[in-house]
């Protein structure tokens, strides 16, 4: 190989959130989850790889400064997991498995926030170092996944359902596609960072917590995920807003619950998560129907979801209640982002 490839892939954002594992070191979770994938060009890492007989040593680069490879068990894991696969499809003997390779990502946004950066840096990853080495492969979802969970619902666009699956070697723990991109174009998600600075619990390090010390946690996985799984892909496929709106925030509430259910308990939301969520829910009830929802991952930040026709009176409503970077009082910047282009 004699060309640098790059390649780029987007943040997902979960509506049934993925919290817990049933195996640590294969990251397979104890539930399905749910998310919707954002454009190429909005919250994305961005990776290039080298590849080649010339190149010394295996090397990777994070927004400018240099990673041990040896020291961190998942990057060195798909970094194996790649070769494995060069010598399944090209050859036990194949070269290219020997090759070195230089890898270089770049995240456009705030790393390690709460932002899904993982997700984005490793489905990037395996995705570009698929390219690199032309293999295109229906095991690429599984490869990311062994980098950070979440990151095998970002090998695709548009809906995403991550089957938790109850093999013991996680053959059947996988994403597919629910549906594309051009499937809903009304929908939009707007981005509230509240917050961008690096959280206090990684999601890796409070979702083993949870597991160990939560009774709501079990309750979650048994009694809820199945249900609210096949009823939002029901509302994704009919197109129901409402629908999808209410079992996204009933959704991101429980796992906020489990969060505080921990002990010691991970907090994540903090004053201004609570106030959006209040103001969502008097905006609902103002205008007498669900119009948008709120979803929050391991970070206080805001992701909503709304469609196109109601988004201008929205916004509206949202600068006024937030106004942006007040200085000397907790601010909120808004990034408005949408699915799809
Ligand atoms: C999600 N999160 O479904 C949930 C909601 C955070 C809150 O997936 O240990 O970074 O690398 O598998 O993938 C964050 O978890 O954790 C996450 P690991 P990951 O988006």
């Amino acid at each position: 190989m004699d060309k640098v490839v790059t390649c780029v892939a987007p943040v997902n954002i979960a509506t049934i959130k993925y919290w817990g594992k049933r195996d640590e070191h294969l990251i397979l979770p104890l539930n399905d989850s749910v998310s919707l994938t954002l454009d190429c060009d909005q919250m994305h890492a961005k990776t290039s790889v080298l590849a080649g007989p010339l190149i010394d040593e295996d090397s990777v680069w994070l927004n400018g400064q240099i990673m041990s490879i040896e020291t961190n068990e998942r990057l060195k894991k798909c970094f194996d997991l790649i070769r494995n696969l060069i010598r399944i499809r090209k050859g036990e003997s194949s070269q290219e498995a020997k090759w070195n390779i230089r890898v270089c990502s770049e995240n456009n946004f705030p790393t390690a926030a709460g932002l899904a950066s993982s997700a984005a840096g490793y489905a990037c990853l395996v995705y570009t170092l698929a390219n690199a080495f032309g293999l295109v492969d229906e095991d690429l979802p599984s490869i990311a996944r062994q980098g950070s969970g979440s990151a095998c619902r970002s090998i695709y666009g548009g809906f995403v359902h991550w089957k938790a699956g109850i093999d013991e070697l996680g053959s059947d723990s996988t994403a597919v596609q629910i549906a594309a991109d051009t499937h809903w174009p009304e929908m939009r998600i707007i981005i509230l960072v509240v917050n961008d600075s690096q959280k206090k619990t990684s999601s890796t390090v409070g979702m083993k917590q949870s597991v160990k010390t939560s009774e709501l946690l079990k309750y979650r996985i048994q009694k809820c995920v199945p249900e609210r799984t096949k009823d939002i892909i029901q509302a994704i496929t009919d197109k129901n807003f409402e629908k999808f709106a209410e079992i996204t925030m009933r959704d991101s509430n429980q796992f906020h619950a489990v969060c505080l259910d921990t002990y010691p308990p991970c907090v994540y939301l903090n004053q201004v998560s609570h106030e959006i969520i209040s103001f969502i829910h008097d905006y609902n009830e103002a205008v007498g129907q669900i119009k948008v929802s709120y979803t929050f991952d391991a970070g206080p930040n805001a992701f909503l979801f709304i469609q196109q026709k109601d988004l201008s009176l929205f916004m509206s409503e949202l600068v006024n209640v937030f106004p942006s970077q007040q200085p000397n009082s907790s601010y909120l910047r808004g990034i408005e982002t949408s699915v799809p282009a």
